[in-house]
């Protein structure tokens, strides 16, 4: 072997032999096979040297070359794995099967009551149908027979949108599509979020649910509204409740009530929540009016139907006994997660 090739050998072996890290190995890569490493320059110089010299010279640089590579490389390879198991040992194992050692989150009261509603109407053939939040002017008031100029909009006022749609008001606004999508006969229960510019106050919040039922068939009448609203109450709360039915004006309903409930927070005594009437309206209901089945391309001449609107967030109210209607939408855990996961 060359001198030269032979000291750049014993050079490079001294010092692999020393270096123990990646940076170490990358900068021995650099100084001898760099541009301006010591074999590159050794390789450069070839062209000074006699020609018979300079063929087996070079043939042995080229080879040192590529076995100084390859051990460069190994130890680089050596080193990436030991830093990656070693990461790996780091990390804490996850059983992704286990169950959450963390508390569980709980749901919202409205949801736990919408829930049981829905299986309750659920198990007696009802469709669980969904509304829109933003509805058009017609679907909201035009198409439940409150025209414009009616003065039945100003007890809903809401927010508008400058394209001409609306918060949906009322869980109403959702008869039209659905007599639409089902024809008759159909039984449909329809919960959603409502919205209303109000003035807020212990029952009063500009944000709320209403749950609203809709049967229509060639025989249905105010005795299957009465029987599925008394069942509706019984099975939320359980117990026996003190009901009042008294005619209502809805200009989509002919005839209409209100069925208002004995307020649970102060038993019928009189308080804030029911503004000391001792009463909380609770399930506006009635026979649809013919004009609005009519719209809803239903033959009013064949098919009669009921239709309710339950607060939903007020009955929560009585159930739980929650004195403010505020609390609900507050965000505030400490109360809303006391009423258990489901
Ligand atoms: C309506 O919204 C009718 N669409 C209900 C209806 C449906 C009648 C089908 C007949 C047939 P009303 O505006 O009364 O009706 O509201 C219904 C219920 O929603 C009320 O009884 C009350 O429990 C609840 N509610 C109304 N406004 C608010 C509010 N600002 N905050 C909380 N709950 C409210």
């Amino acid at each position: 072997m060359s001198t030269t090739a032979e000291q750049l050998k014993k050079a490079f072996a001294e010092k692999m032999a020393q270096a123990k890290s990646l940076s170490e190995f990358n900068e021995l890569r650099v100084e001898f096979l760099g541009k301006k490493g010591v074999l590159t320059e050794a390789l450069k110089g070839l062209k000074n040297l006699p020609e018979e010299e300079r063929k087996e010279t070079g043939k042995q640089l080229n080879l040192l070359r590529a076995e100084m590579e390859n051990a460069i490389s190994e130890k680089i390879t050596a080193c990436e794995e030991a830093a990656r198991a070693e990461a790996l040992s780091k990390i804490v194992p996850v059983d992704l099967t286990m169950p959450a050692a963390e508390k569980l989150g709980s749901l919202h009261p409205v949801t736990i009551i919408q829930r049981e509603i829905e299986d309750i109407f659920r198990s007696m053939g009802f469709i669980i149908e969904d509304g829109n939040e933003v509805e058009t002017e017609y679907n909201n008031f035009e198409a439940v027979n409150i025209p414009k100029h009616h003065p039945a909009r100003d007890m809903q006022d809401t927010y508008y949108l400058d394209n001409g749609q609306l918060l949906k008001t009322h869980t109403s606004a959702a008869q039209n599509r659905i007599l639409r999508k089902y024809g008759a006969p159909c039984k449909v229960l329809f919960p959603g979020r409502c919205f209303r510019n109000e003035a807020l106050d212990a029952s009063h919040e500009n944000t709320f649910l209403q749950m609203e039922g809709m049967m229509v068939g060639e025989d249905v009448s105010i005795s299957n509204l009465v029987y599925f609203m008394k069942l509706l109450l019984t099975e939320v709360f359980k117990r026996e409740v003190k009901v009042r039915l008294r005619p209502g004006f809805f200009p989509f309903v002919e005839p209409g009530f209100e069925l208002d409930i004995s307020c649970l927070i102060c038993g019928g005594e009189g308080c804030p929540t029911c503004k000391n009437s001792g009463w909380v309206e609770l399930l506006p209901c009635g026979m649809i009016h013919p004009n609005v089945l009519t719209m809803g391309g239903v033959d009013p001449e064949k098919y009669t139907g009921f239709a309710f609107g339950l607060g939903l967030t007020r009955l929560v109210m009585m159930r739980y006994g929650i004195k403010d209607i505020r609390t609900l939408n507050s965000g505030n855990l400490k109360a809303l997660s006391q009423f258990g996961t489901k």
